[in-house]
């Protein structure tokens, strides 16, 4: 039954789009784009599938199952979510009431996976023997290479009409502020709060091989480390600026066995890296030039270039080597 390859391939294209939407969140460096690129194909693939799957909707409709709601609002979830994520790539990225097209696209996407995983529990489409044919292998990648054409005819689409969406960095974001620090947003991940800190009784806490040591702004005024480096948001837009400060490789000398560093914000949230980046890691308290202000961190926030913003730990009090791998922590913050 037709019906049933298209509820497989359904399945599959949202797996997929919801493992690139997620490592495009996590990546920063220039491969990234890939992931995007692959997740708007996978994204315009469902679009291209909605004409089957119509007919399969319309079927399911006519039979008053229980759960009928429950799979009406996966439907119109799904939708909700491509058609944000298009919004955002076009450039229409407030929906008003204070929502971005980006905030819609992934909570309408993070509320459709409780559904989605209960529409295959209760609807199961078995995959059978035969599907693993030449056949099936051909219609797939026809599926994909479709969503991959209608993914260049809206990004050409953009470019041709002159949209703000033509001017998207690769992982998506928006440029807001480069070169003036005082434009650029203050972003929290989720709920933290900017902190207002006393510059005369903050202190830094460095703990290497050799033990703990504390430092105080005085101390950290000794160093002027610079470099330029983009702050990428995953809320959607992105700023390059000159950061200076100090490079953790300097402050960090004996590293023994450990593996990871984590950098610790005063609020608690916190990052681990691997301690291979410590020289490309840059503790800063000025962004072009002039301090810190407290949105951005004051007095001291981590530049880690490359890597997307949730990296970058403002108000950080804390950092020590740790035994731990680096891969050793959610793969987001969870505060
Ligand atoms: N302590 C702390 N640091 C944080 C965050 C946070 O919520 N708490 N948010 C991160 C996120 S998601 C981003 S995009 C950047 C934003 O930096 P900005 O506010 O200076 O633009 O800070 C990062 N550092
Ligand atoms: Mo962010």
């Amino acid at each position: 039954m037709a019906g049933r390859r298209t509820n497989l391939a359904l399945l599959g294209l949202l797996a997929v789009s919801l493992a690139t939407g997620t490592l495009a969140f996590g990546v920063g460096a220039a491969w990234g784009r890939w992931v995007a690129v692959a997740h708007g194909a996978a994204g315009l693939a469902l679009v291209v599938l909605g004409r089957p799957k119509s007919a399969v909707v319309r079927r399911g409709l006519r039979r008053r199952r229980a759960g009928r709601g429950a799979s009406i609002a996966l439907g119109v979830l799904v939708v909700a979510t491509v058609l944000s994520g298009l919004a955002h790539s076009a450039g229409l990225r407030s929906l008003g009431a204070g929502v971005t097209a980006m905030q819609f696209h992934v909570g309408s996407a993070l509320g459709a996976i409780p559904l989605a995983v209960w529409h295959v529990v209760a609807r199961p489409a078995r995959p059978r023997r035969t599907d693993l044919s030449r056949r099936t292998a051909l219609r797939a990648g026809g599926v994909l290479g479709a969503g991959a054409a209608v993914w260049l005819a809206a990004e050409g689409s953009v470019r041709a009409a002159g949209l703000p969406g033509a001017g998207r960095r690769f992982t998506g974001s928006y440029e807001a502020g480069s070169g003036r620090p005082s434009q650029m947003p203050v972003t929290q991940w989720l709920g933290d709060r900017v902190q207002d800190v006393d510059p005369a009784a903050w202190r830094l806490t460095v703990t290497d091989a050799s033990g703990a040591r504390t430092l105080s702004l005085d101390d950290l005024a000794r160093h002027a480390d610079r470099v330029r480096a983009v702050l990428d948001c995953t809320g959607g837009w992105y700023a390059e600026q000159d950061w200076t400060g100090v490079r953790l490789d300097r402050l960090i000398g004996d590293v023994g066995d450990a593996r990871s560093v984590v950098v610790t914000s005063a609020t608690g949230y916190a990052r681990r890296f691997p301690v291979r980046d410590l020289s490309r890691l840059v503790l800063a308290t000025a962004v072009g030039g002039a301090p810190l202000t407290r949105g951005h961190g004051y007095p001291l926030r981590l530049v880690a270039a490359g890597r997307r913003g949730f990296w970058w730990v403002k108000w950080v009090t804390d950092v020590r080597v740790d035994a731990a791998p680096w891969w050793a922590q959610p793969p987001f913050p969870l505060q």
